[in-house]
Order: C-alpha cells, then structure tokens, then sequence
C-alpha cells in the first residue's frame, strides 16, 4: 500500500505530460468544420453573401477571406471549391476572396494584409464595370480549371458563396 501511494505522484506526472503532449498535438489540427490545408484551415460557406458580410462571418470566427500570393494557393483553393460544390463547370459560379480597391480606386489590396504580389484576373478585369466594382471574386468562367481560376472584381453588394482561412496554430 505504502509502495502504491508512493508511485502516486508519478503516476500524476506521467498522465500531465499524457495530456500535455496530447494538447501540443491538438494545436496542429483544425477546429471542427475546417479542413486542413497545408498550413491553414478553411470553412466553406455555400449560403452566399455580400463581400461585407461574408468578411465579418469570416472575422467573428477567428479567420479572413483567403488571400492568394501564388499560381500554387490560387489553385488550391479552387480545387478544395471544385470539390465541394455541385456543379463546378457551371458557368460564372463565383465565391469571393480577400481582396479589395475599396480605399483607393484600382490600388488592390489584401484584408489580411498579405501584400499584393501576385494577380490572376480573368481578360479585361479589373474593369469596375457597373460604376464601383470593389471587390473580387473567383469567377468560374472559361473552358478549364486554369481559367476558371482567375478572378473579376465586383459590386461589393453581390451576394456570393466564400471561403473563410485561418492559419493552424
Ligand atoms: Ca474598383
Ligand atoms: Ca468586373
């Protein structure tokens, strides 16, 4: 009995690093309802919305629309939407992404702050075509996955479906 009471102690620390080391292992997994992708989360949203809108959804839960800084994330994203979506040859089906000329005509910027250095605009775009046009979607239009990934910029009122990332932590 002496020698049971004895390992007590041990026993204690050996079950805190069990969950310690359980816990440091939960942290490189995504919430529930994220899928994990390289190092972030996404969650799609189907129910479409304003680019507004969908941005503060995105905030509340700890995230932001998706920025894109190369060819290599610009189609990830698309192919976690390709995957998720009925229809993905539909024509036009768009979904918005983080990126904005809200505060000066033109001048495009990322709302996570990424720096603008890579673009993929469909041919003609950005034309701020019904007056204001500042914000932008992934427009599904074209004849392959590689055009169906370049993006229009658009009336912020718009409803569309969205992505909201978060990194891993
Ligand atoms: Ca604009
Ligand atoms: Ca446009």
């Amino acid at each position: 009995m002496a020698s049971l009471i004895q390992k007590i102690p041990l026993m204690v620390l050996l079950l805190t690093g069990f969950v310690w080391l359980s816990e440091g292992q939960f942290c490189t997994k995504c919430p529930d309802y994220w899928m994990k992708v390289g190092e972030y989360c996404y969650q799609y949203f189907g129910n479409k919305r304003t680019c507004h809108d969908a941005e503060n959804i995105c905030n509340r839960i700890g995230g932001d629309l998706p920025s894109i800084r190369n060819e290599a994330e610009g189609n990830t994203i698309y192919q976690l939407w390709k995957g998720l979506v009925n229809h993905p040859t539909q024509k036009e089906s768009a979904y918005w992404i983080g990126l904005r000329d809200t505060n000066q005509e033109n001048k495009f910027e990322w709302t996570d702050g990424t720096p603008l250095q890579y673009i993929n605009w469909q041919p003609g775009q950005p034309d701020n075509g019904y007056g204001v046009e500042d914000c932008v979607e992934i427009w599904n239009a074209g004849t392959n996955d590689y055009e169906r990934q370049r993006w229009n910029d658009r009336d912020c009122n718009h409803v569309r479906a969205f992505f909201c990332r978060k990194l891993l932590n």
